[in-house]
């Protein structure tokens, strides 16, 4: 069987100082995929964080989840959280454990650790980069390929979904008075 691999994603890799890029590397596996996407927010850095650093509050800023409930942990790294999704998407729900949450430095990631959904072992990183005025957001994730689907299809399911959290965000953040 086929080690995994360490890579870094291409997006990130050419455009992003070294101290952005180190929270983006991920051991990617044989049967596993890895991208990410990157989103410029007209908010302080501050507006966007307080809506990310919320583990139990996803669907703040998240459209295709309906309910999260915590179901262990105070918000610490280690917490776990049930989310439900809105329907029409084939998935139902999905439990997501925290792995970072580092308000200084604005990273956060979780994982995927269980749920009805095709998207086996999900883990994504979100980390903000303060620039005057604006923020920029960059969200990597490496994924399960599922069954019968290729990396590709995988990366563009994934990448809508993540490019949609991400605008939506930037919508609320902008509208959050300082
Ligand atoms: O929640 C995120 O930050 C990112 C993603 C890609 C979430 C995906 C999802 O919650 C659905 C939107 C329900 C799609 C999961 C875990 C599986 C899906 O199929």
């Amino acid at each position: 069987q086929a080690q995994p691999t360490t890579r870094v994603i291409t997006p990130v890799s050419i455009c992003m100082p070294e101290e952005v890029l180190r929270n983006h590397i991920h051991m990617v596996g044989p049967n596993q995929c890895c991208s990410s996407v990157v989103q410029t927010i007209a908010a302080p850095i501050d507006s966007v964080w307080s809506l990310v650093r919320r583990f139990d509050n996803p669907q703040a800023y998240k459209h295709f989840l309906k309910s999260c409930h915590v179901i262990d942990g105070d918000g610490h790294v280690g917490t776990l959280r049930k989310v439900h999704v809105v329907s029409g998407l084939p998935a139902g729900s999905s439990t997501e454990r925290l792995e970072i949450l580092d308000d200084e430095r604005h990273v956060m990631s979780f994982k995927v650790v269980g749920g009805e959904h095709r998207l086996n072992n999900y883990r994504s990183v979100t980390s903000l980069h303060g620039g005057g005025e604006g923020t920029v957001v960059v969200e990597s994730y490496v994924v399960d390929i599922p069954q019968g689907n290729t990396n590709e299809e995988t990366c563009v399911f994934v990448d809508t979904i993540v490019r949609c959290n991400l605008q939506s965000l930037a919508h609320i953040a902008k509208n959050i008075k300082t």
